[in-house]
């Protein structure tokens, strides 16, 4: 990577000597060259898009599985990263085998998680696996890992052992708590969902506790592991050394939830009178409540029934009555005289009267298409979202056009669909390219990065550090 130290390296040495008459121009001509006080390098005159990509050069040792991990290293891949996914012999990353949709193919569960990567086949358990993983471990900047707690270390890759062998190496884990009663437990995504505050407050008040689509427990602290790392990095041109970063599960849905716990204090100061249920008149309790569909901030809102609703579970928009545009609201729907009735004219009249209020919207949205909803709504200014349907998504043709939907072309499966970088850098184009195959890139990365010789890798073929055992185990097929 490139170091304040290197980009001081790179100062012409001769600004410092004392320049002969005739050169003194020419100096000064020069000294435009410098870096900049700041150690940065001059701004590159290179087209935008085509200085590189924002991670290249940053080398990662990608130990993760299932989905928290492997959202993280797919992101940073898709940033430019060399991310070696290091596979378990003959079986891989379980996920290749789960929920698959073509026979004997990776599964969509897999190749979603896992584009951008190169794909590396070592047994961590056979000496001669621990000894290519320690020599990758010299050579890569960031180890990154979800196994259950202490997995890492039973394989004898404790942080003083990594910390030994490379000083510069960040080692990142997501676990399912942090240090605590639970830190020792294993954690899926509804789990975490559940134990960070998300379940007890999604849902309707007479229903059980919800879990969301959104896979906010395995993708969202993938997500915060990957500013984790990039933040390590970006120490580590100062410090010169690596560190640990570790999101929990736990902390990671509790952090996109804290719109919840903010609802927790104020309960203290009375009801939430944002929430229907104050309108309803039923009294609040000592937690945050199930909200349903009330919106989460300060304009109320609510999903809402559009034409056809009958027939397509997806007919529905969601409605915000935001109070700067409420007269627009009330000309809309046909009931001009709200703006000035004292019961709905001002926002805290209208908070006791919201189911009122949505029903009346809704008897306009039954009317019209979601999409002719938005049109309307949208045209002054009313924020309006569609429920949009995965299949909706799918055909959605502008985000193709920016990549956050991306086709990708599989040997084993033909083309699919996969999410691309969701974040977008002007300068650094996304990289999505289709996931590996099991063990795809084993001798490429043996020969090209670990410097082995075709010799020792012949070797290490043959002592099964590479290869399944004999009787392979099997990937299980959920
Ligand atoms: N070679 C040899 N062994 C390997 C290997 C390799 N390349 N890669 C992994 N293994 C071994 C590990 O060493 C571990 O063995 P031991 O238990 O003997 O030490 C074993 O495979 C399985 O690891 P695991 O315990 O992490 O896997 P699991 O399927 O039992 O648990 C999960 C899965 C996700 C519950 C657990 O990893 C976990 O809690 N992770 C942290 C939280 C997390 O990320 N959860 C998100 C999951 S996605 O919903």
């Amino acid at each position: 990577m490139v170091t304040r130290k290197n980009a001081k390296r790179a100062k012409p040495k001769a600004a410092t000597k004392k320049p002969a008459k005739t050169v003194v121009r020419l100096k000064a001509k020069k000294s435009a060259a410098k870096p900049a006080g700041n150690g940065l390098p001059r701004p590159s005159t290179k087209p935008w898009g085509q200085a590189g990509r924002a991670l290249e050069g940053v080398r990662i040792l990608d130990f993760t599985h299932v989905q928290s991990g492997p959202t993280c290293t797919q992101l940073l891949a898709y940033m430019g990263a060399d991310c070696i996914k290091v596979e378990r012999p003959g079986v891989g990353d379980i996920t290749r085998g789960q929920l698959r949709d073509v026979k004997g193919a990776d599964s969509l569960y897999f190749t979603m998680l896992n584009g951008s990567k190169r794909s590396i086949t070592i047994d961590s358990k056979h000496s001669r696996g621990k000894e290519i993983l320690d020599r990758l471990i010299k050579k890569c900047d960031v180890l990154v890992e979800n196994f259950a707690p202490g997995a890492l270390d039973r394989m004898g890759l404790t942080w003083e052992h990594i910390h030994k062998l490379n000083p510069r190496m960040i080692v990142a884990s997501v676990k399912g708590f942090g240090p605590g009663p639970y830190e020792d437990c294993k954690v899926y995504e509804n789990i975490a969902q559940c134990a960070g505050g998300s379940a007890s407050t999604t849902g309707f008040r007479d229903g059980p506790p919800l879990v969301t689509g959104a896979q906010i427990g395995d993708s969202g602290t993938g997500l915060h592991l990957a500013l984790g790392i990039v933040s390590a990095l970006y120490q580590r041109m100062r410090t010169g050394r690596g560190q640990r970063v570790l999101c929990a599960m736990q902390d990671g849905v509790l952090n996109l939830a804290r719109v919840k716990l903010r609802d927790q204090q104020r309960l203290r100061h009375g009801p939430l009178t944002e929430y229907s249920q104050y309108g309803e008149g039923i009294p609040f309790g000592s937690a945050t409540p199930r909200a349903g569909n009330d919106s989460g901030g300060g304009q109320p809102g609510w999903i809402l029934k559009c034409k056809g609703w009958e027939t397509d579970p997806d007919a529905y928009i969601y409605f915000i009555t935001q109070a700067p545009v409420w007269g627009a609201i009330c000309d809309l729907i046909g009931k001009p005289d709200w703006k000035t009735d004292p019961d709905f004219a001002a926002p805290p009249a209208r908070l006791p009267r919201l189911r009122l209020i949505f029903d009346t919207i809704e008897q306009w949205t039954m009317t019209k298409s979601k999409f002719e909803v938005m049109e309307l709504c949208n045209k002054c200014d009313i924020p309006v979202g569609p429920i949009l349907s995965m299949k909706e998504i799918a055909e959605e043709q502008s985000l193709r056009a920016t990549g956050t939907v991306v086709e990708v072309d599989h040997p084993g499966r033909g083309k699919y669909l996969t999410v691309g970088n969701p974040i977008k850098l002007s300068d650094s184009p996304a990289d999505v390219r289709r996931a590996p195959l099991l063990g795809e890139h084993t001798e490429e990365i043996l020969r090209g990065v670990l410097d082995y010789a075709d010799k020792e890798i012949a070797e290490i073929k043959a002592s099964g550090a590479i290869t399944p055992p004999e009787k392979p185990a099997k990937a299980e097929a959920a």
